[in-house]
């Protein structure tokens, strides 16, 4: 089974680790999997380098069971010691570079220098708080109160083809994604939905799982109080 196949199953949880903030990644990745997360995502914002990128991602790879993807918030976030990537596109960004322009580099990046990474077309659509992502990306968010604005961007991205959609609040959001939004986006969005930002409870990640998205990510809990990923992934497999 390739990533997508195994993201397209079911509702799973991922873990979220920015090597930028958690200098101890491989306590959380211990408690995430213990917990029974189904993957970790590896990327940030600002400040990660190339070298680290390949150490965090081989050192996680080599305690876990579940796959390790990037999720890279810049061209210097990139490695195949990983199993794949999500190819983001910021939908809302105001700024042609985090629409297209990185992403021709990250091609031509990923094609001659990692050719063994499945990449995973990802439209990157971002939320109400929107958090580092949304402010260094040139984002305008949706408001949380527009459901309806989020539907129309993933009729667009399903329509354009991205064979994933991340539904994106912001790291640390004050707020996760409203489930009202989740409903309406996961009925214009017919591929991988995957939705983060904000979750910090059991309640909040049943809240989303109840609509049905393909994979629910947790970053800021995971970092503060790793401990706690084992109330998230029950929620979201008792949904
Ligand atoms: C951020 O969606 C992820 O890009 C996770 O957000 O850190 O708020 O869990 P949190």
């Amino acid at each position: 089974m390739n990533l997508y196949e195994y993201l397209s199953e079911g509702v799973k949880h991922f873990t979220l680790i920015d090597p930028d903030k958690s200098v101890d990644y491989l306590r959380i990745a211990r408690y995430a999997l213990e917990a029974g997360t189904d993957g970790i995502l590896v990327g940030g914002s600002l400040g990660i380098t190339a070298s680290q990128m390949e150490k965090v991602v081989k050192d996680i790879k080599s305690i876990a069971n579940v796959p390790v993807v990037l999720f890279p918030g810049s061209l210097s976030q990139l490695t195949d010691a990983a199993d794949g990537v999500l190819f983001l596109s910021v939908l809302n960004s105001l700024d042609p570079y985090f629409i297209i322009g990185a992403q021709v580099h990250g091609a031509v990046l990923i094609a001659k220098h990692y050719p063994r990474l499945e990449v995973i077309s990802t439209a990157y659509v971002i939320v109400g708080d929107g958090g580092a992502a949304g402010f260094v990306s040139m984002s305008k968010p949706i408001p949380y109160t527009r459901p309806d604005i989020a539907a129309a961007y993933a009729l667009a991205a399903g329509y354009i083809g991205f064979k994933a959609l991340y539904l994106e609040a912001g790291s640390g959001a004050p707020q996760p994604v409203p489930p009202d939004m989740v409903r309406a986006v996961r009925k214009a969005f017919p591929r991988v939905l995957i939705v983060g930002g904000g979750i910090r409870s059991g309640e909040a990640a049943r809240g989303v799982a109840r609509e049905g998205p393909n994979v629910i990510v947790t970053g800021t809990l995971a970092e503060e109080s790793p401990e706690k990923l084992g109330e998230i992934v029950r929620a979201i497999k008792q949904r």
